[in-house]
């Protein structure tokens, strides 16, 4: 049902110095960057590898956009760091009434727009042992929608 780690949310106040930061500490580029209006963010995804599924994982660079964001909350209450973990499936929708019924709160009605195509669903970190967990369905490869989301030769990589 859930076949691997789409991307780590991370909240920062600053993208830019924060996208810096990878790229020079770890050598992780960034491969898409948007505003996510809804959501209250502006964010940058980093390629880390990709699946045998045909996915990728990322890391999410989050920058709130607005005050009355879940970003921005985070960041007042917390500071920069972890904000939450996302798991890949091929259907967010069918995921998350599986979940739900074992009792963990879905917090959307329906799934949502998320990064580059792909639909996402939240469930309440209270109801995941304090972490906020995010359901992604990329987008099909057919819609070609997902850069950077083909297959990087080993070796391309100059990560440690
Ligand atoms: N991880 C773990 N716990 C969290 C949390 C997080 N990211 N955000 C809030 N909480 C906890 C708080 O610590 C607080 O706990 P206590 O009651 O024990 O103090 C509780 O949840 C409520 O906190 P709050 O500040 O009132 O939180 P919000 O009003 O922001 O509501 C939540 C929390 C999870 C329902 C809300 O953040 C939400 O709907 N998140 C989903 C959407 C989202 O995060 N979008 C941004 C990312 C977009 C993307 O990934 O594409
Ligand atoms: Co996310």
């Amino acid at each position: 049902m859930l076949t691997r780690i789409d991307h780590i949310g991370i909240a920062c106040r600053d993208l830019d110095a924060t996208a810096r930061f990878y790229s020079e500490t770890y050598g992780f580029e960034v491969t898409h960057e948007e505003v996510n209006e809804e959501q209250g963010v502006r964010e940058a995804m980093l390629r880390i590898n990709g699946t045998d599924d045909g996915g990728a994982s990322y890391l999410q660079l989050l920058e709130p956009v607005r005050e009355d964001s879940p970003v921005a909350r985070f960041l007042a209450r917390n500071g920069e760091g972890v904000h939450h973990v996302a798991f890949g499936t091929a259907d967010v929708a069918g995921a998350a009434a599986t979940i739900g019924g074992r009792g963990v709160r879905v917090l959307d009605s329906a799934p949502r727009d998320g990064s580059m195509g792909s639909l996402i669903t939240f469930l309440h970190p209270k109801d995941c042992g304090g972490v906020l967990t995010e359901l992604v369905q990329a987008p099909a490869p057919e819609a070609g929608f997902r850069p950077g989301a083909e297959a990087v030769p080993s070796g391309e990589h100059e990560n440690m």
